[in-house]
């Protein structure tokens, strides 16, 4: 026990914690703990939106493995943070948002900057904690820090702003780290004898993988049983894009291939995936799913065991833990594993039809034309990517495309929005990854539209000296919404049409290199320049407006009018 102040306990615990680095725009909430944040260790980065400080934390996690941390001024700071906290916990992100509160003596007055803020986090952290006396500060702090990575989510530690200041002794904890096993003896006995009776087995590679470290695990059981591995919504990086048995992404805009392929399936091994219900939606008119596949389904959340797909079994557990058990078990089952004697043909599958697949893309993304067409920019982009890139993609039209163009060698380098799909994802999130991997690019990919909720960051990146790359695709349109327009609404734009200035002269009024480019020639040079300017920079794409499918097919219906004022507008 030592003597500190409620402030000092705070910042030592979150030193013993490992953070290093927080966002986040500066209040006098919490300014007693902020000014000793330098002499601890701790780079405090302050940004231009709150919700931004979250994504931020969000890509600061989701690229390492650590903890992301956020911090804002109690009441409207913390209510900035809702919609990037929500997407941190469909993103299963370990964040850690502070959350300084009005103070405790007057909650309930309704004086300055109130709002009761545990409501609001209720159903989008994994932990709640209300710092109710100084003296628990570091207990608490502690706790949160547990709790969010062991449950891979966000936790909110809110702090009545009075409470940062008093004096006691206090103990700091070291940094706790739960060690997950493969999941209960009997259901991995089980799973092993699925999987080898199964003639053609498929694994899919989910968040669980990227989140567990167990590329490495997932790859040997692949090989072993020469299983074609597919990765879950977004997942592209949770098996390396170059291995003869990957055959890509599942879902919105994803590969023909992993659909294909999985289709064929009697047996599916899910390594880390909630198997979320928009992940799995049929796509390009393939019904993919197979439901007549036993599907076994690893995660280390045992809520999403069975939830929304049936399953034959469900094991709780870490996905690189389980799939090294598996492996061992069937290496002991020998020749008991019926796939090993058909690797041939489904190799040869993979191969015809990833030839198909590509031969599509490269034909849907041949134009040569000014304005830009959105699927020959992907393919530009994706063509001159540096290996060892990070890239997050926005939730619009052209970046949602983009699934298709992505492919990682390396686990934490693709930072999708995912099935939160918020607009406003991509560029804090590339901001955050970047903090936390200096050595590597950071390549945002954004809608115009969704640019308009972002472009103020360019001043934290210069500021802050975060040389991140925005590739903003200026289709002018906020395109996703206006398809359904096209598709339902009988071409009535309402909202959906853009005039934008030129975004890459704000970038350069921001004192950021902003690029316009009109031809596609010019996008590989362009992104490599970019990349290795150690700038942010804004690439201004000049795209032609073509769209590809609409998100929700699934959810909409033709619209019926009854009113005879709204006559003219059904579909
Ligand atoms: C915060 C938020 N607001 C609104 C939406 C609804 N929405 C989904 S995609 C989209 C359009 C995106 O337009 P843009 O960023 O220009 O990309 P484009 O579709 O044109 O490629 C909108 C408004 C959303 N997903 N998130
Ligand atoms: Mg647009």
């Amino acid at each position: 026990m030592t003597r500190m102040t409620s402030s000092e306990a705070f910042v030592e615990q979150l030193v013993a914690e490992g953070v290093t680095d927080i966002f986040g725009i500066v209040g006098s909430a919490y300014m007693d703990a902020l000014d000793i944040f330098e002499p601890a260790g701790i780079r405090f980065i302050s940004v231009a939106h709150e919700q931004n400080a979250a994504h931020m934390a969000d890509g600061y996690a989701r690229s390492t493995i650590r903890h992301g941390v956020c911090v804002g001024q109690n009441g409207p700071g913390i209510t900035n943070f809702v919609t990037a906290i929500a997407a941190a916990y469909w993103a299963h992100s370990p964040v850690v948002a502070i959350t300084p509160e009005t103070g405790s003596t007057t909650m309930g007055l309704g004086g300055f900057q109130e709002t009761n803020q545990m409501p609001i986090f209720s159903d989008i952290t994994k932990l709640q904690l209300h710092v109710s006396r100084p003296d628990r500060i570091a207990e608490l702090t502690h706790r949160a820090f547990t709790i969010a990575m062991a449950e891979r989510g966000p936790v909110q530690l809110n702090i009545p702003r009075d409470h940062f200041y008093g004096e006691f002794d206090a103990q700091i904890a070291a940094a706790q780290r739960i060690e997950r096993g493969p999941g209960g003896a009997e259901s991995s006995s089980r799973a092993a004898e699925i999987l080898a009776a199964a003639e053609f087995p498929v694994i899919m590679a989910g968040g669980g993988v990227i989140m567990s470290g167990a590329v490495a695990q997932a790859r040997a059981l692949a090989e072993y049983m020469q299983a074609p591995v597919v990765t879950s919504y977004q997942h592209n990086d949770a098996f390396p894009a170059s291995h003869p048995l990957m055959c890509g992404p599942l879902g919105y805009q994803g590969s023909k291939t992993a659909m294909r392929i999985i289709a064929l399936a009697d047996a599916v091994l899910v390594l880390g995936s909630r198997l979320g219900p928009f992940g799995t939606l049929q796509q390009y008119g393939i019904d993919y799913w197979p439901e007549n596949a036993q599907v076994v389904q690893v995660d280390a959340d045992h809520r999403v065991l069975g939830l929304v797909r049936d399953v034959a079994l469900g094991i709780h557990g870490d996905a690189g833990a389980a799939a090294a058990d598996l492996l061992a078990r069937l290496r002991e089952m020998g020749d008991g594993v019926r796939c090993l004697g058909s690797a041939a043909k489904r190799l040869a599958e993979i191969e015809l039809q990833r030839k198909k697949w590509e031969a599509e893309l490269d034909t849907l993304s041949a134009s040569g034309e000014s304005p830009i067409s959105p699927r020959r920019a992907l393919r530009e982009l994706e063509k001159a990517m540096p290996d060892n890139a990070m890239v997050t993609t926005d939730i619009g039209n052209v970046c949602s495309v983009a699934n298709s163009y992505l492919r990682f060698e390396q686990p934490q380098s693709f930072f999708a929005p995912m099935q939160f799909g918020n607009c406003g994802y991509a560029f804090p999130t590339a901001m955050g990854a970047k903090v936390a991997r200096p050595e590597r690019p950071a390549i945002a990919y954004v809608g115009d539209g969704a640019w308009g909720m972002s472009l103020a960051e360019v001043m934290t990146c210069v500021r802050e000296n975060i040389p991140t790359t925005a590739v903003v695709f200026n289709n002018g349109q906020w395109g996703a919404e206006k398809k359904n327009q096209i598709d339902y609404y009988g071409d009535r734009y309402v909202g959906t049409n853009l005039e934008n200035p030129s975004f890459a002269a704000i970038a350069r009024a921001m004192g950021a290199d902003g690029v316009t480019l009109d031809h596609p020639d010019q996008v590989g040079d362009a992104l490599r320049a970019a990349t290795s300017s150690g700038r942010c920079t804004v690439l201004e794409l000049m795209l032609d407006q073509e769209l590809a499918e609409p998100f929700r097919r699934d959810a909409l219906r033709q619209p019926v009018r009854l009113l005879e004022k709204y006559r003219g507008y059904e579909g």
